[in-house]
């Protein structure tokens, strides 16, 4: 019998038995007796058309969702569905992630599924239904403005920081162990002469932990810095961090030989006699910066034993002149 047949047969006999057993047969019931609501956890990675929540329902093919407030209004995400005509389900419409991955992130949908009568004199049921949605690991840390690079001084001290710049980001979940990322230099830090340490605004510094030398082959070197999440399982990437080392000047200028010898003619003539005799010495006078990156000039001088004051030195290029004769007698 059809609604309008119902109704008329209500309007014109008023039998009240009539119209109970229509409520009995177009009556929408929803869940099991007694169950007000329903808690479901879904993660985030569920496909859309993938099940959420199964019910029994008395007409399975009128079932709505309806959002509890206007102000969260996620509906849009899910729909229901008709499994048989006695099984209703809610399913997927569309991706969760977005859900998570909000600058504040959606943990909790709630909205109403309602199981409508098409009659306004027979019953309608409703569920209320919380969906806690979970974040999953899907996404590893992704380092920022890798790879890396920085030149420092050979003469930075032990303890400073020489590299503030290292930055991963991870689209999970904020504030969860998902997204919450630490760094570790994993390839390349030989004699531990660096260290990482976290920085407040999120990334990693490097401090130098062993002073450079870079005489002794601390020219360049390649770090690789791992970043991983704290999830289960984590998700981890690589970066490289290349520190060129320019030379400081830390080393004295050294002499090609430790004795240059010269020879000198005694003048057995008249003294004090004025002169410019430049004397070769074996092997030739020549000393060059320690420092093997730093192109400094040099001076030279005669330190002492020129107590005679019988020798000049050039003091750019050390040459060495006689300009006072000796005597026998002197
Ligand atoms: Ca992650
Ligand atoms: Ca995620
Ligand atoms: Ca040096």
């Amino acid at each position: 019998m059809g609604l309008r047949g119902g109704i008329m047969a209500f309007v014109a006999a008023g039998i009240v038995l009539f119209v109970a057993g229509f409520d009995c047969a177009n009556a929408c019931r929803l869940g099991t007796p007694g169950e007000p609501s329903r808690f479901e956890r879904v993660p985030e990675s569920l496909e859309p058309g993938t099940h959420v929540l199964v019910f029994e329902v008395d007409g399975a093919d009128r079932l709505t969702l309806r959002p509890i407030s206007k102000d969260e209004d996620f509906t849009e995400f899910f729909r229901p569905a008709m499994i048989t005509n006695d099984t209703g389900g809610v399913v997927v419409a569309q991706p969760l992630t977005s859900l998570v991955q909000r600058r504040e992130p959606v943990s909790v949908v709630k909205f109403r599924v309602l199981c409508e009568s098409p009659s306004p004199f027979t019953g309608s049921d409703s569920l209320l239904v919380t969906l806690y949605i979970e974040d999953v690991n899907d996404h590893p840390p992704v380092f920022v403005g890798d790879p890396y690079q920085v030149t420092v001084d050979e003469l930075t001290p032990k303890g400073m920081v020489i590299y503030d710049g290292i930055m991963a980001k991870d689209k999970d979940k904020a504030n969860t162990a998902n997204s919450d990322i630490y760094y570790w230099i994993s390839n390349g830090n030989e004699n531990l002469k660096f260290s990482l340490s976290p920085l407040p605004r999120g990334g990693a510094a490097v401090v130098l932990e062993k002073p450079f030398d870079f005489e002794n082959g601390d020219r360049e070197m390649n770090l690789t810095i791992t970043a991983s999440d704290r999830g289960a399982p984590a998700r981890l990437s690589r970066a490289q961090l290349t520190i060129s080392v320019k030379d400081g000047d830390d080393q004295p200028p050294l002499f090609t030989a430790a004795i240059y010898r010269a020879s000198v003619t005694e003048y057995p003539g008249p003294q004090m006699r004025s002169l410019q005799l430049l004397l070769r010495t074996e092997p030739p006078i020549l000393a060059y910066d320690g420092d093997l990156a730093i192109d400094q000039r040099l001076n030279y001088r005669i330190r002492s034993g020129n107590t005679g004051q019988h020798f000049s030195m050039d003091s750019a290029t050390g040459a060495l002149t006689l300009v006072k004769l000796s005597t026998a007698s002197s």
